[in-house]
């Protein structure tokens, strides 16, 4: 399966796939370029791909579009400020020929925080109500805590199951 991990920089991309691979969380710096890391669940090889998020970069976020399974969407729940601008990417991005047939997963990190947005905040902040070309869930989260990464990958699991069973 290939997961395709994007999001705003300093979403919290990185450090929610080293929480995944039990590695270091404390010290994590800007992703330039991609990492991809593979990672056995249920049985099944999921490959992340965790690609950069700064705006100079995120031009190239098209070369990583082919045969996605899963978009999960990392939204950092602390960044208010940006939410507009990350509902703006995450909309181009649906848009996207070669993402049609993707599922999306949107990660609320940083669930952690004490005042950080809730659920029904980025979900309407990201007007994901609206979609309707793809299939779609929202999950809050926490990279420092591990919250919710186990069941993310486990609806990404589940999704990629019942897509097998349809076709
Ligand atoms: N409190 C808190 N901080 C986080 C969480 N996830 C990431 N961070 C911090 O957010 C910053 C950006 O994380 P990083 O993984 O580099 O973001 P990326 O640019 O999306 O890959 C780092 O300082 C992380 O320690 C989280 O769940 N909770
Ligand atoms: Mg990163």
């Amino acid at each position: 399966m290939r997961i395709l991990m994007l999001g705003l920089d300093n979403a919290g991309k990185t450090t929610i796939v080293k929480r995944i691979m039990n590695e270091d969380v404390s010290s994590v710096s800007p992703t330039l370029g991609f990492i991809i890391k593979t990672i056995e669940y249920d049985g099944y090889q999921l490959n992340i791909w965790d690609v950069g998020g700064q705006k100079t970069l995120r031009t190239y976020w098209k070369n990583y579009f082919e045969k996605t399974d899963t978009l999960i969407w990392v939204v950092d729940a602390t960044d208010r400020e940006r939410l507009d601008d990350c509902r703006l990417e995450l909309k181009g991005l649906l848009l996207e020929e070669r993402l049609s047939g993707a599922s999306l997963l949107v990660f609320k990190n940083k669930s952690d925080v004490p005042g950080s947005m809730t659920e029904d905040n980025v979900r309407t902040g990201l007007q994901l109500d609206s979609i309707k070309t793809h299939k779609w869930k929202i999950m809050p989260c926490s990279a420092m805590t591990g919250l919710n990464l186990q069941e993310g990958l486990q609806w990404v699991v589940q999704d990629a199951k019942d897509r097998l069973f349809l076709y």
